[in-house]
């Protein structure tokens, strides 16, 4: 423990000034909620202002969300921080010296998805800017996913080099990461424990200071950088691997000729104390954010950290990692099942109608999307294809793409219809209208998210094929 950083501390007193670098979703909620805390004085809000972001800062400062789609309470809150003075957006980083505390919450993103090496660029320009003016007793915390090993080796070398000090002895450092969700940001930091550790136990006790105040229902979890880096993309790593257990269960009862959702059904009724199966759902594929990268993220962290020192089974490939190569195999498994109810082997002037092209359902969230990867697997087999989705506006992944605004439009003249997505259009959908839509005596529909009855399909004359549906794929 450091008695020098302790006193430094001691010396400033209470956290009454913070910052917070990157105006996105997970750094716009924050600064709103650390500016409602009464004890503090004021909450800069970081921005550069590029030509891409730079609006944010004028948008903030009038006291208006630029963040697209609802999130309940965080409008009125930025009106009430903006107007009581509480919080001001600057693209100044010099202000940085004046507080107590400053936050990173600049994302990681992979810069190409096949090396998935994470793209540090934005956050290293950042940790270089708080290291241009961080001063002794000085609290920086990064909030971003990150590789585990990032604070405590990158992080620390950058601000020590940047600054001249000493983390750990002239100022804290830590690692909080967040779990917002598009849609619930503000409840999700309020509701959620947040885990947060420094690199040592004085900064993990300075940003436990930080982070208390603003939740509300949560707790905070204190414990190491690392332990909080690997805690991070281990919770989305363990998810990816339930869903993947999901979809091997499936693509077995589909080989098997059994109804997977009976089996999922008896699995889950095994329950009792310190007894659980979570058996989550199968589907199309995995998209997303968070569950696409976090287990690369987990990965690289391993091998930085203890690569050498790793016992595991000879020649055997992470779990983890096989459990992302089961997941990004759907979509594959899906043009399968397309073929096969097409009885053909290729696809080339097939018409395709995609359901769905957001990668979670009733939202317009489109990123690493497996419809992206269904549609250029068709694509490259010749198929012509259209895709509804009324929830995404746009397809910037597909420039050239035809928009059809209603499922009448889009499956009109289809060969097949493909559901990708569970969006609620498509959860009721009428057997008999559909087909009527299409002009076809027998078109054939492949649900890749458990949203039809089968029965009510082939009773009205479609081929039909589910994802874990061994018991119905075979009858037509
Ligand atoms: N999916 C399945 N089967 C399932 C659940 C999801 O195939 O049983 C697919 C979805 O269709 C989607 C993808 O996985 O394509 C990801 O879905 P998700 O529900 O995991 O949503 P994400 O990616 O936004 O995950 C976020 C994460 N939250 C944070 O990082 C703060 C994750 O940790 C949460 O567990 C998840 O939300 C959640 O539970 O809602």
């Amino acid at each position: 423990m450091s008695d020098k950083l302790s006193q430094l501390i001691r010396q400033r007193g209470a956290i009454r000034k913070v910052g917070i670098i990157g105006m996105g979703y997970v750094g716009i909620p924050a600064a709103m909620l650390q500016a409602d805390v009464p004890s503090i004085e004021k909450v800069y809000g970081f921005q550069r202002a590029s030509v891409n972001s730079g609006y944010k800062i004028a948008m903030l400062n009038r006291g208006e969300c630029p963040l697209r789609g609802i999130e309940p309470g965080l409008d009125d809150l930025i009106k009430k921080v903006v107007t009581g003075n509480k919080f001001e957006c600057t693209s100044d980083y010099s202000r940085i010296s004046e507080l107590d505390a400053v936050c990173l919450a600049i994302q990681t993103p992979f810069a190409n998805p096949k090396d998935l090496i994470p793209d540090l660029g934005a956050l290293t320009d950042g940790l270089r800017n708080v290291g241009k003016y961080l001063k002794p007793g000085m609290l920086v915390v990064l909030e971003s996913t990150i590789t585990p090993g990032t604070t405590a080796v990158l992080a620390r070398e950058i601000l020590e080099k940047e600054s001249g000090l000493i983390a750990g002895e002239d100022f804290a450092l830590a690692h909080a990461p967040e779990r917002v969700m598009v849609g619930r940001l503000l409840q999700n930091i309020q509701e959620h424990d947040r885990c947060v550790g420094g690199i040592d136990d004085v900064s993990t006790a300075r940003a436990v200071e930080l982070y208390a105040p603003i939740l509300t229902r949560g707790d905070v979890i204190p414990m190491s950088a690392t332990e909080a880096e690997i805690t991070k993309t281990c919770e989305n790593t363990l998810r990816d691997l339930q869903i993947a257990a999901a979809n091997q269960l499936a693509l077995y009862c589909e080989a098997m000729g059994i109804n997977f959702y009976n089996v999922r059904t008896g699995v889950d009724s095994l329950k009792g104390e310190g007894i659980t199966r979570a058996m989550l759902w199968p589907g199309a594929g995995v998209g997303g954010h968070c569950l696409t990268k976090d287990t690369y993220h987990l990965e690289r962290g391993m091998h930085m950290l203890g690569g050498d020192r790793l016992d595991y089974p000879e020649n055997e490939e992470s779990l983890y990692v096989l459990a992302r190569h089961i997941n990004d195999f759907m979509p594959h498994h899906m043009l399968t099942l397309t073929k096969d109810a097409l009885h053909t082997g290729s696809l080339k002037g097939k018409k395709i109608a995609l359901l769905g092209w957001a990668f979670m359902a009733n939202t317009n969230d489109a990123r690493n999307t497996p419809s992206e990867a269904y549609y250029h697997l068709a694509k490259d087999e010749g198929a012509e294809i259209r895709i509804h989705d009324v929830w995404v506006k746009s397809f910037p992944e597909i420039p050239d793409l035809e928009l059809t605004r209603t499922i009448g439009e889009t499956v009109k003249g289809s060969d097949v219809v493909i559901v990708l997505t569970n969006h609620r259009e498509y959860t009721s959908l009428d057997a008999a209208a559909l087909k009527a839509m299409t002009g076809k005596e027998h078109p054939a529909i492949i649900d890749g998210r458990n949203v039809i009855t089968p029965d009510a399909f082939l009773d009205a004359g479609w081929i039909y094929r589910g994802i874990g549906r061994g018991d119905k794929n075979n009858l037509s």
